[in-house]
């Protein structure tokens, strides 16, 4: 076996990582890839991360010549073009814009979950401010109900780009916002990330706090 040629700047608990790993696990290419553990927030800065992306996020990907991919969007899309299976992004036509979109949605989610998490984490509380952390959830609420009533059958028919973004945001919910209760008010949904919560890919990436 080759050793990797790739260094995924990670931590067990970004969704966003997830997401990556999810697909690697999907399309054979795990061991193409080594981890580099990174604590990132946005106070504590990490300068190595910081130089390859300065943004300071993860995931960022840095490629066997040097370069450096960020942000997940487009190391998903470069990782889905290594590989010799079916794209779990397609290609081309109205799938594609479709595909894309749902995902969107589930980052979104996602970028609402982070910034509602780093409010309540790592904000001094009397600085907290409670109308805002409400407008974040509110945007978590529209994003599950429409994945709800618009999306199951979607999402149950190919787990690719969408239906791996949308697992990645239901287990950082239940890792970060356990108290949500989303399975009552979302029971399809629930429904569908019982059943892909099974997949080995899913299995082996369960979020660590
Ligand atoms: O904001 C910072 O300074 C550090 N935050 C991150 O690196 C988070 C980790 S999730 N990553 C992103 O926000 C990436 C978003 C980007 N659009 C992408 O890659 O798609 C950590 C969550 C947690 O630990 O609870």
């Amino acid at each position: 076996m080759s050793s990797p040629g790739m260094t995924l700047f990670y931590s067990p608990s970004s969704p966003f990582v997830r997401k990556v790993m999810v697909l690697l696990h999907e399309t054979g290419q795990l061991d193409r890839v080594a981890l580099q553990p990174v604590q990132a927030t946005p106070t504590t800065a990490d300068a190595e991360l910081n130089r390859h992306n300065p943004a300071g996020k993860i995931p960022a990907l840095r490629l066997a010549d040097g370069n450096v991919l960020h942000d997940s969007r487009v190391i998903l899309d470069y990782l889905d073009q290594q590989h010799v299976g079916e794209p779990l992004i397609p290609l081309q036509g109205s799938s594609r814009w479709r595909r894309l979109t749902l995902a969107a949605l589930a980052d979104a989610i996602l970028d609402a979950a982070v910034l509602v998490r780093y409010e309540t984490f790592l904000r001094p509380p009397e600085k907290r401010w409670e109308q805002w952390q409400q407008g974040q959830q509110a945007k978590i609420e529209r994003a599950l109900q429409q994945f709800e009533n618009e999306a199951i059958a979607e999402l149950a028919c190919h787990f690719d780009i969408a239906a791996i973004g949308v697992a990645c945001a239901l287990g950082y919910l239940d890792l970060r916002q356990p108290q949500l209760g989303w399975r009552e008010r979302f029971p399809q949904l629930a429904d569908w990330y019982a059943d892909v919560s099974q997949r080995p890919s899913m299995q082996a990436t369960v979020p660590l706090a």
